[in-house]
């Protein structure tokens, strides 16, 4: 492809576990404008003791936002497709889908990875460069294979959800390391699926599908879609389909080494490497070596983010009452009182039948006040950004300045605020748009060879609004180091 016909409109579709947006960026040769012109709520249904996500109903929101894209673009020229890591749907031999995907939030792979030997976990990490998570598409695989035998039998392809997503699109059965690299079957360093690892779980060798490189043609939308939206056939691009792998790519910087947090309903935590890091050192931390952009590695910590928050508001929401992420946000500016701090990552809170009440149990308190849970909340956060990044430093040795925070929850000026004084680093925010923006950039790639992660990122720099953060110098260090201290006695 090449770079004549500008502006060049990208569709880069996002699917967020709480919401699926279309978003159209429009690159004029230094610049790119971001439009999101479709954005849709999404959950996990429970069904039967299981939560599944509607795959039908994410497909179509997709299809109308792409209809309103064109509607407002009349040209598109092409599609970029990425989601949350780890979930995937199972298909038959003639390309029908077995069932609805299962959402990571089922207990399906705990059981699966709590009977592994600290020897087979630490092998696990050896051969893989990924931290042992129940959640990841290994265990959730071994774990259907146990309880759903007979739809586990007749399944001959595994496709993580980008790529079903794409085959629904295209028709082609491909994937890519970065959304690959959270099944924990993929190597880090080779980019290959790992035979051993597959085997010792009775997973078919062919189930996997063969890997493409960023910025590859995978397809185009099939004709029969091109017809029913009454829009031109477009290509859709090979992307980071990992929605952090996206977002790291967006990191508005120059800087080789740098400290991001990818922040949604998880908090991604990390560094951007050429090599995986597969030693003592990064296991003991429980790090993991993910897929990044262009073959490059997202060592990061997996943390509990807006996830927290999201359910906090959800309950307080329950009578009907409405409250707005500003409302939120201002309980725990002007909260007053004490306010103990709680590990986030706790598996009590995982997927808690009440995410207030279990952090009244956490902090110790009697009485449920909203405003100090979500001053607790936020603070805790913070020191888990804290304690993340300080294993980041002994990992690598490096002593980092300044963290990048983009994303969704970069928005959150007084967490933002909160991480400087914490870290006593630079929090640089923005841009909000991150997974698009990388989704975009790689989408440009395909259409001009010379779009390097560089020019991605300038082009970041050049089209959106970044905010600086600088510690509080007069906050009181040592009452910030005794809640530290406090934090760490909360962790396992
Ligand atoms: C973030 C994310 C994380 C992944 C989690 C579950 O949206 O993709 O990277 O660990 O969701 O898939």
């Amino acid at each position: 492809m090449s770079i004549t016909n500008l502006p060049l409109n990208c569709v880069a579709f996002d699917c967020g576990s709480s919401s699926l947006r279309t978003v159209v960026g429009s690159f004029d040769g230094t610049r790119v404008i971001t439009n999101v012109v479709s954005q849709v709520p999404n959950s996990a249904v429970n069904v039967n003791g299981f939560y599944y996500w509607d795959l039908l109903n994410i497909f179509e929101s997709l299809k109308s936002g792409l209809r309103e894209a064109c509607s407002q673009y009349k040209k598109i020229d092409s599609i970029g497709i990425c989601t949350w890591g780890v979930d995937f749907g199972l298909l038959d031999s003639q390309g029908f889908l077995l069932s609805n995907p299962l959402s990571y939030r089922n207990a399906i792979g705990e059981g699966e990875l709590s009977t592994l030997s600290e020897s087979e976990r630490r092998w696990m990490f050896e051969k893989t460069g990924i931290q042992n998570n129940k959640i990841n598409t290994l265990y959730q695989l071994a774990g259907i294979k146990r309880q759903m035998p007979e739809i586990f039998g007749i399944a001959k392809s595994m496709l993580m959800l980008p790529d079903l997503l794409q085959y629904l699109f295209t028709g082609e059965m491909v994937t890519e390391a970065s959304i690959a690299s959270t099944t924990q079957m993929l190597d880090a360093r080779s980019k290959k699926f790992v035979p051993e690892v597959l085997e010792k779980f009775g997973i078919p060798q062919n189930l996997v599908k063969p890997l493409r490189q960023h910025g590859e043609i995978i397809g185009t939308l099939r004709q029969s879609i091109a017809d029913e939206l009454g829009i031109a056939a477009c290509p859709v691009v090979c992307v980071p389909s990992h929605d952090t792998a996206c977002a790291v790519t967006a990191v508005p910087t120059q800087e080789k080494d740098f400290i991001f947090i990818s922040s949604g309903t998880w908090s991604l935590i990390g560094t951007e490497m050429v090599e995986p890091v597969i030693n003592k050192s990064v296991y003991d931390r429980d790090f993991a070596n993910e897929g990044g952009v262009f073959n490059t590695i997202t060592m990061l910590k997996n943390s509990t983010g807006m996830h927290i928050l999201q359910c906090i508001k959800k309950e307080l929401e329950f009578n009907g009452d409405v409250f707005t992420w500003n409302d939120i946000v201002k309980m725990a500016a002007e909260y007053q009182g004490d306010v103990p701090v709680f590990d986030p990552n706790s598996s009590r809170i995982f997927n808690p039948v009440s995410m207030i009440g279990e952090i009244k149990n956490l902090i110790g308190v009697n009485e449920v006040n909203p405003a100090q849970i979500i001053a607790s909340a936020y603070d805790s956060l913070a020191f888990s950004y804290r304690y993340a990044i300080e294993q980041i430093q002994e990992i690598t040795g490096i002593t980092y300045q300044s963290i990048y925070i983009v994303g969704g929850g970069s928005q959150n000026r007084y967490l933002n605020q909160v991480t400087a004084d914490f870290t006593g680093k630079t929090v640089v925010s923005g841009p909000k748009e991150a997974t698009s923006l990388g989704n975009i950039g790689v989408q440009l790639s395909a259409h001009w060879m010379d779009f390097n992660i560089n020019r991605i990122r300038t082009m970041v720099r050049n089209s959106e609004k970044i905010e600086e953060f600088t510690p509080n110098a007069a906050r009181d260090q040592n009452e910030i180091e005794q809640r530290y201290k406090e934090y760490k006695n909360c962790l396992p």
